[in-house]
């Protein structure tokens, strides 16, 4: 009995220490280092690090479209809190890559501003995020914590069917600024003809 549990306590002894050191050579950080977690938890861990890049709808064509978002609009000085450009047109599989040029901001698609069917994205604060574009429609996005200040975009991705949900995503209402901006965008995009 004695021997037992002591020829177990030396086997978890060598399995902590094992994924202590596995941890550290894997460049892995906190859970790793939490030695008495034993096996279960390491390997809990190993799938969330596996799905952290989430696949896209359909294959990237290779073409990115690049966003800035700032603070304060670098070609005027008045405008404040803005996506540029924040209206663009793209065609299926091109990749929209949003940049965080200035602190504070991210990118969000809005609710029943994108086509039906497609998935959408949110970014972190600070950082970088790309989507790659999967049908032609309308994408209004925005940036959460400016939203109301008017921080918005519109995607419009060619190709049959890119107007079915413009009805639908002009209906949308917007806090603050967001929806005279969007009513500027729109304009501004049927006038340039891309509507
Ligand atoms: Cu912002």
């Amino acid at each position: 009995m004695k021997r037992t549990t002591l020829m177990s306590a030396i086997a978890l002894a060598s399995l902590v220490t094992v994924s202590a050191c596995g941890g550290r050579t894997d460049g892995e950080t906190a859970p790793a280092e939490e030695t008495a977690a034993a096996p279960a938890e390491v390997e809990a861990a190993a799938p969330e690090t596996a799905a952290a890049p989430t696949e896209p709808e359909v294959e990237a064509n290779g073409t990115v479209i690049d966003i800035n978002m700032y603070t304060r609009d670098p070609d005027d000085s008045s405008g404040l809190q803005v996506f540029k450009p924040r209206l663009i047109t793209a065609q299926v599989g091109d990749t929209v890559r949003f940049i965080p040029t200035d602190p504070t901001h991210q990118s969000s698609s809005i609710d029943g501003m994108i086509p039906e069917g497609a998935r959408g994205w949110e970014g972190e604060i600070n950082q970088e995020v790309s989507y790659v574009l999967p049908m032609p429609g309308i994408y209004g996005y925005q940036c959460v914590p400016h939203y109301a200040a008017g921080m918005i975009g519109l995607i419009i991705v060619e190709g049959d069917g890119m107007t079915d949900n413009l009805e639908a995503a002009k209906a949308v209402s917007h806090p603050g600024l967001a929806g005279r901006e969007f009513n500027e965008v729109f304009e501004e995009a049927e006038s340039g003809g891309m509507l």
